[in-house]
């Protein structure tokens, strides 16, 4: 399932990492520095430490251009494209059409329920509850994959 608020946890996911990658491998190099030279000094140089910015800055940026380039043909980014949503008259700016906590996505290609109809198959219960529970969304029963 990817919709834009994941995406955006993904990119905080990966910037924190990083960020903590890059602290951690000073930290080691600063160790095995101190062994060599004690009169080094633990702190890393402003200039390092400014190239190190500037790298996060461009991945960071990469990432961005990446999710632009996808959103010029998914606006939405609930994974089909704004042509597919035509075709299918699910709305290109909504994740989940018909509101069931199913993404268009998700009912289109993955359980083939309708994306603009929040109870498939009529029994009162929505399509992302069915689900939660374990039931058919499609019908009556428990949910096979
Ligand atoms: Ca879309
Ligand atoms: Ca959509
Ligand atoms: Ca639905
Ligand atoms: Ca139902």
């Amino acid at each position: 399932m990817v919709n834009k608020k994941n995406l955006i946890i993904i990119l905080t996911v990966v910037l924190v990492l990083s960020i903590s990658g890059f602290v951690w491998f000073r930290y080691k190099n600063n160790k095995i520095n101190n062994f060599s030279s004690l009169e080094q000094t633990s702190q890393p140089s402003a200039e390092v430490m400014q190239q190190e910015r500037q790298k996060l800055e461009n991945n960071l940026i990469d990432l961005q251009k990446v999710l632009d380039e996808k959103q010029k043909t998914d606006a939405d980014l609930d994974g089909l494209t704004d042509a597919e949503e035509k075709q299918l008259g699910t709305n290109p700016k909504n994740i989940d059409t018909d509101g069931d906590g199913l993404t268009d996505y998700d009912e289109v290609k993955i359980y083939h329920t309708n994306p603009l109809k929040a109870d498939t198959d009529g029994d009162g219960y929505g399509d992302g509850a069915e689900l939660r529970r374990g039931y058919n969304p499609l019908g009556p029963g428990k949910f096979k994959k």
